[in-house]
């Protein structure tokens, strides 16, 4: 009995076998159990000795069985850990980072250039009143030029805004005829239809600079050094004249085309050179109607497209990459 029970000790496997081997040999009605209780049976002389023999084997056997059970529990921890274990040399697995944006990225460039020239950042609502987007504009009702900014209607009287110029008009009344120095960067909207270079939906960054005299000069060096600053001092400028109702004189920049250098090429339609705003001196109409005088005062607008801006910067041919969200074109950007 003793060499049996001993034997199933060794062999069990796992705790569970382990107690149910006590149990059999140990438990109430196990067979060392059952052994002490026919003791009765025995001729009293013999029992002391019978006796002590197995309580010696029932001691033993105990001790057995928590040796092995100690035994079980280390093996069963350290299949544990093994199982846990991280092997720290497999490959991460990797997961998608999102990056700014390219045209998020330009409008950041464009602002740290201008508030290093001095200017604050000012904001207005993309659904606009008419009469900031065009009257304050000197675009009074049937004037012609509306017809090159055709909008989005709301009411008669509120349309989704055509350029960023109506921040011009709120920035001068809440300056209340102080001098102003803003940039306004922000959405805009047109019943364009979309194509390479143009889109229903785009942005512009309003300039616009009020002092006593400030100069057409003024507004071609803000702007060649803008150019200089986001391009490169190698890039040339021209300015065109060009016809805004809220400007006297109009002009138009454009920059060479850094694609073929300004020898021509598909990008800049063979011209060598890219148009990427409009500006011109504020006109005293527009200047009166948002409360300064005309005769103590002067300045220069310009607004100019966000995305001609990216185009021109990172090669971009096609603007509805902007907008498409091809992730395939918005992955070379990440850097930015
Ligand atoms: C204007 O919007 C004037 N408000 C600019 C201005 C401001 C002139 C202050 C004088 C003083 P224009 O319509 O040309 O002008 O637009 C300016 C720029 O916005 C263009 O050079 C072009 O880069 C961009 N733009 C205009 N329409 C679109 C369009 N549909 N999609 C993408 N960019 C456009």
């Amino acid at each position: 009995l003793r060499a049996r029970a001993m034997e199933a000790v060794r062999q069990a496997e796992t705790e569970q076998e382990l107690s149910e081997t006590r149990v059999a040999y140990l438990g109430k009605k196990g067979e060392l159990t059952q052994f002490l209780r026919q003791m009765g049976q025995l001729a009293p002389k013999e029992r002391p000795a019978v006796g002590k023999l197995v309580n010696s084997i029932r001691r033993e056997l105990e001790e057995a069985v928590s040796r092995k059970e100690k035994e079980l529990k280390e093996q069963a921890l350290a299949e544990q850990l093994a199982r846990e274990s991280v092997d720290v040399t497999l490959p991460g697995r990797t997961f998608d980072q999102g990056s700014i944006h390219p045209l998020s990225s330009i409008v950041e460039q464009i602002e740290d250039i201008f508030i290093g020239m001095g200017f604050q950042v000012a904001d207005g609502p993309l659904v606009e009143w008419d009469y900031y987007n065009f009257e304050a504009m000197n675009m009074p009702k049937n004037h012609p030029a509306r017809d090159m900014q055709d909008t989005f209607y709301i009411t008669e009287d509120i349309l989704m805004r055509t350029h960023t110029s109506p921040v011009q008009a709120r920035t001068m009344e809440s300056r209340k005829g102080k001098p102003v120095k803003v940039i306004c960067p922000g959405f805009a909207f047109r019943r364009d239809d979309d194509d390479a270079t143009h889109s229903h939906q785009f942005s512009q960054t309003e300039g616009l600079v009020i002092d006593k005299n400030i100069a057409m000069s003024d507004l071609k060096g803000t702007l060649t050094e803008f150019a200089h600053r986001m391009y490169g001092e190698d890039r040339r400028v021209r300015f065109r004249a060009s016809y805004f109702p809220f400007v006297e004189p109009g002009a138009e920049m454009d920059v060479s085309c850094a694609n073929c250098g300004g020898d021509g090429c598909h990008v800049c339609k063979k011209t060598g050179w890219i148009e990427i705003l409009g500006a011109g001196m504020v006109h005293p109409r527009v200047l009166e109607m948002s409360g300064y005088d005309p005769e103590k005062y002067t300045g220069f607008a310009f607004g100019m497209g966000i995305e001609r801006v990216a185009m021109l910067k990172y090669g971009v041919d096609d603007i509805r990459y902007y907008f498409n969200n091809d992730l395939r074109f918005l992955r070379q950007f990440v850097s930015l």
